[in-house]
């Protein structure tokens, strides 16, 4: 299926022109065949020469009702233009195709009707020529009627070479559904229509809708006017939700994919085409079916912030229209760059924004988002509309090209965090500084707290921390040190060395009490020799070099066994003060094992 929304003047015969194409009627309320006059959105569809089916969105043409064309036309990428042969261009064929120019709407035809009542030729050139210098370029032009059926047999063929040229869908992509009607269907509830452009939808599917804490499940899925299990993109869609009161949603909601997109009320756009210089604080922003106030704040020379009056499901690169409803007047098109730009709190903030923002051209640009955003959970990301590894990318109009020369795919550095390379090397190196300035400043201390580091660089997870710390530092006990005793503090390994020279050769005699006062070891320098691994600590105040226990556990094994105390006191020359917590701390090693009568074995 391919979805085409009409565009034209009031009274040219659009409405006249899809009843003859599909035999439906296209305007649905009692009101607007009264007043022959199209008020809201018309639906119908019919099935091409190719077999291929085509749906018509219908568009009202009167000025009063702009806004429900924009509606229509928002999520369609392609229009069919109704000029009537006997009045030919007029004011709202002008606003509708600038609409559509706004929108970057690439794909179109122009049919021009009531050919019976006048010579369709000027029509066909004025228009042609009104059209080429747009987003449609140059079109196909057919001259029907409406009333006659001349020329449709001409228009189904052209309506066929156009489906042909359209691309492909991207039916794996996330699922926005704009809403562009509601409506409840007794005994099945809320029912919403809209054009699925991607994605697709099956029963049972759950949806996020926009301000709702809860999803909302797919009760049951309608295409062209049949029941299915399944609808995947381009159609034509009415989807049934189970339990969503219908004063819940109407146009301009949209139905999501979960997870999938950032809800923003501030968005950095580029303005299309040669923006006018004074446009105005406020205007009305219309994005898929969706019409929203917004405060404009001239940023560059084509690019402003937009503050939403409420938020709206955008991506990085979307289309949108600005509107002055006052004056009945599309100010332009816009491209949205940034969906979750920064805050513009410091003096010259507005000028470096706008520098930031020339560079962008709205496509998807991961290494740059990366660069500009240095640290950033790839969920976000993709929320934004920037894909993080290889996939789909979205379908883009003629204009947009391919997506730049960029990295497809980022390494996560810890969880789901991404990280612009160069500022990651540059937070390793500040937090080698941070963890020595904090040695020199706690020489004793065993090392600086992973949430003190978290602070100090600005990190928002501690796992990013932990991920930054490299060899020879690493993370023990929450807090991130060096692992060798090289890095003692300078009187520390002195002592230490002290140590191993007095007693190197009387590996179980331990420094005395007084002596360690003498040779400044404190608990404070004994914990951190301790941690380091520079010595052994039986007790407080008790220590003795690494490799103690391994030599213990060799001289015990030698003795006759079961041993006592004693004669283990005798046998690695030492003291009780030595030899008492040594043993302790053999048994609870499982080196050595104590019997009922206080002696005790070598476990071999
Ligand atoms: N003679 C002739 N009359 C036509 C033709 N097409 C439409 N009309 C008449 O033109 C009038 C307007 O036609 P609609 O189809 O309602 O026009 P519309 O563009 O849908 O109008 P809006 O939806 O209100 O913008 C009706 O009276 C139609 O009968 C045609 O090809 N030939
Ligand atoms: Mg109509």
């Amino acid at each position: 299926m391919f979805v085409v929304a009409t565009a034209g003047h009031v009274d040219h015969g659009k409405s006249t022109l899809v009843r003859a194409l599909t035999g439906m009627e296209p305007d649905r309320w009692a009101e607007e065949r009264r007043r022959g006059m199209t008020i809201d959105l018309g639906f119908a569809w019919t099935t091409l020469p190719s077999g291929g089916t085509v749906a018509f969105v219908d568009v009202p043409g009167h000025e009063r009702f702009v806004p429900n064309m924009l509606a229509g036309v928002g999520p369609v990428p392609a229009a069919l233009i109704v000029v009537a042969a006997d009045e030919g261009w007029m004011p709202q064929s002008a606003e509708h195709l600038a609409a559509l120019d706004a929108l970057g709407v690439a794909y179109g035809l122009l049919a021009v009707t009531r050919a019976d009542l006048a010579d369709p030729g000027p029509a066909i050139a004025h228009a042609r020529a009104e059209i080429a210098a747009t987003s449609l370029g140059a079109v196909p032009a057919v001259a029907v009627s409406g009333l006659t059926g001349a020329g449709l047999p001409e228009l189904r063929a052209a309506l066929d070479r156009l489906a042909a040229q359209l691309p492909a869908p991207g039916v794996d992509d996330p699922v926005r559904l704009w809403v562009d009607r509601s409506f409840t269907v007794r005994g099945s509830g809320t029912v919403v229509t809209g054009t699925l452009g991607a994605g697709r939808l099956r029963v049972g599917d759950e949806l996020e809708l926009a301000g709702a804490d809860d999803p909302v499940r797919v009760r049951g899925l309608h295409s062209l006017g049949e029941a299915r299990t399944e609808a995947a993109a381009v159609a034509r869609v009415a989807v049934n939700l189970r339990g969503t009161p219908r004063d819940r949603l109407g146009r301009g909601d949209a139905l999501l994919t979960p997870g999938r997109f950032h809800h923003t009320d501030l968005v950095d756009v580029r303005l299309a085409g040669d923006p006018a210089a004074d446009l105005p604080a406020t205007l009305t922003l219309h994005v898929g079916s969706a019409a929203v106030p917004v405060r404009v704040r001239p940023l560059g020379p084509d690019t402003v912030r937009l503050r939403l009056a409420r938020p709206l499901p955008l991506l990085v690169g979307d289309r949108a229209l600005l509107r002055d409803p006052g004056r009945h007047h599309v100010s332009g098109g816009v491209r949205v760059l940034d969906v979750a730009p920064p805050p513009l709190a410091r003096r010259g903030a507005a000028a470096a924004r706008a520098r930031v923002l020339a560079e962008l051209d709205g496509r998807p640009d991961l290494a740059g988002e990366l660069r500009r955003r240095r640290l950033i959970q790839a969920g976000a990301l993709i929320r934004m509309g920037v894909p993080v590894q290889d996939g789909p990318v979205r379908a883009e109009p003629a204009d947009a090209g391919p997506v730049r020369d960029a990295p497809a795919y980022a390494e996560p550095v810890a969880g789901d965090w991404l990280a612009d390379p160069a500022h990651w090397r540059r937070l390793g190196e500040q937090l080698t500084e941070e963890v020595a300035r904090h040695a020199r400043e706690h020489p004793l201390a065993p090392g600086m707290p992973v949430d003190a580091l978290r602070q100090r660089l600005a990190l928002p997870d501690r796992m990013l921390v932990e991920a930054l710390v490299r060899p020879p530092l690493r993370v023990h006990a929450g807090r991130v040190a060096a692992a060798s005793p090289d890095a003692l503090p300078e009187p520390v390994a002195r002592a230490v060395q002290r140590v191993r020279a007095e007693y190197g050769d009387r590996p179980f005699r331990a420094p005395e009490a007084d002596r360690l006062v003498d040779l400044g070891l404190g608990p404070r320098e004994i914990g951190a020799a301790v941690r380091a691994g520079a010595l052994l600590r039986l007790a407080d105040n008790v220590v003795l070099l690494p490799g103690a226990l391994d030599d213990a556990v060799r001289v015990l094994a030698g003795l006759p066994q079961p041993f006592t105390l004693s004669a283990a006191r005798q046998a690695l020359d030492t003291t009780r003060r030595v030899a008492v917590p040594l043993l302790e701390l053999l048994d609870r090693r499982g080196a050595t094992r104590r019997l009922p009568d206080d002696a005790r074995v070598v476990v071999t």
